[in-house]
């Protein structure tokens, strides 16, 4: 059998490589590649389980939460529970951090997490995600506090999702380049499947929920209505949209394209979170030679002042990222197209 890369090889070699003394970033990781295994085998068959539909009540977001956000939550507390590697877990199901005390002594690292993005999709079988990043713990006073992960995106030292869609593949960056793995099932390993990942420059796709079109600034029509069919771009696009952003965003990732979630006049920051949805995107995004913004700044140099703060976001092929902030900046279609000929 020809030498396949798992892993575990694979994040020792790139951690050394660029994340020197950030040993226990590979262990991390491959713990968060563990508690998804998990969480994977629980989709594979939710149906036929007893944690199909909603559990009730609304967490933090104000946001219906099924009984597999909260599964998943668990998977994760009770993985890093102990390990010494985290002091930390921040999750978009829970409202204030998770203070490890009995690990904290050892531990370097913070997480943040959204254990399971798109959840909405999860009782008609669609694509759902779990999205992660590893911060540095703060020494300092805000050590233990939601302060602690009071700083830019740039200073996240990895950053990953899990994709469960027909097949499981996880995406991750920590330092380098982007790279991405396929769960073979019947070993019950990641193997490389996707080394280097590059954005290509430009896509043939938009991604968003057409159904706010109207509720968006002008510029978000204008560059929908250039990219459409007889429209002014160089070239007409598809619409994708599978309502789970790590899905769209993996599109973006290997085929080009944009995915933009706006604010509009009742929620100006949009409904995506920073620290543990835009930010870690943002990190691959970069990391494959894309682009993320919020639409006035990019999203890596955001601080965020809550731990679920939101932001718009638009993340993609830099033509397409940059076309929509021209647009916005009041530029006119035509500077944006010059990179698209
Ligand atoms: P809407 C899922 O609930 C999520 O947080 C993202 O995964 C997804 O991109 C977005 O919300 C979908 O939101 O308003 O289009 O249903």
């Amino acid at each position: 059998m020809d030498h396949r890369v798992t892993l575990t090889q694979h994040l020792l070699r790139e951690v050394e490589a660029h994340a020197p003394g950030g040993g226990p970033v590979a262990s991390i990781l491959a713990q968060v590649a563990t508690a998804c295994k998990e969480i994977r085998a629980e989709l594979a068959e939710v149906g036929l389980g007893s944690l199909a539909g909603m559990q009730g009540g609304v967490n933090v977001q104000g946001e219906s939460v099924h009984k597999l956000d909260w599964f998943a939550n668990e998977v994760f507390t009770k993985h890093f529970r102990g390990s010494g590697l985290l002091c930390t877990l921040i999750s978009e199901e829970m409202e204030d951090i998770y203070h490890l005390d009995e690990d904290c002594p050892r531990a370097q690292h913070v997480l943040c997490y959204d254990p399971m993005d798109g959840s909405s999709n999860l009782d008609v079988d669609g694509a759902v995600g779990t999205i992660f990043s590893v911060r540095r713990k703060s020494t300092g006073k805000t050590h233990g506090k939601p302060e602690e992960v009071f700083e830019p995106g740039t200073e996240q030292v990895a950053a990953g999702y899990v994709l469960y869609g027909p097949q499981c593949m996880l995406v991750y960056a920590v330092g380098g380049n982007v790279h991405g793995f396929t769960l073979d099932t019947a070993v019950g390993e990641f193997f490389l499947s996707h080394p280097n990942i590059r954005m290509p420059e430009h896509g043939k796709e938009f991604s968003a929920n057409m159904a706010r079109l109207d509720a968006w600034d002008p510029a978000f029509r204008e560059f929908v209505r250039n990219h459409s069919h007889g429209g002014s771009a160089a070239r007409s696009y598809s619409l994708r949209y599978i309502g789970a952003l790590v899905a769209d965003f993996h599109r973006a990732l290997l085929r080009g394209g944009v995915f933009f979630y706006p604010g509009d006049a009742n929620n100006p920051h949009g409904k995506l979170r920073l620290l543990y949805e835009a930010a870690p995107l943002a990190y691959l995004a970069e990391a494959a030679g894309g682009a993320a913004s919020s639409g006035r700044e990019r999203i890596l140099s955001i601080v965020p002042d809550g731990l679920h703060v939101r932001t718009p976001l638009i993340i993609g092929s830099r033509y397409e990222v940059s076309a929509i902030e021209s647009l916005l900046a009041g530029e006119r279609q035509g500077v944006a197209n010059a990179s698209l000929a």
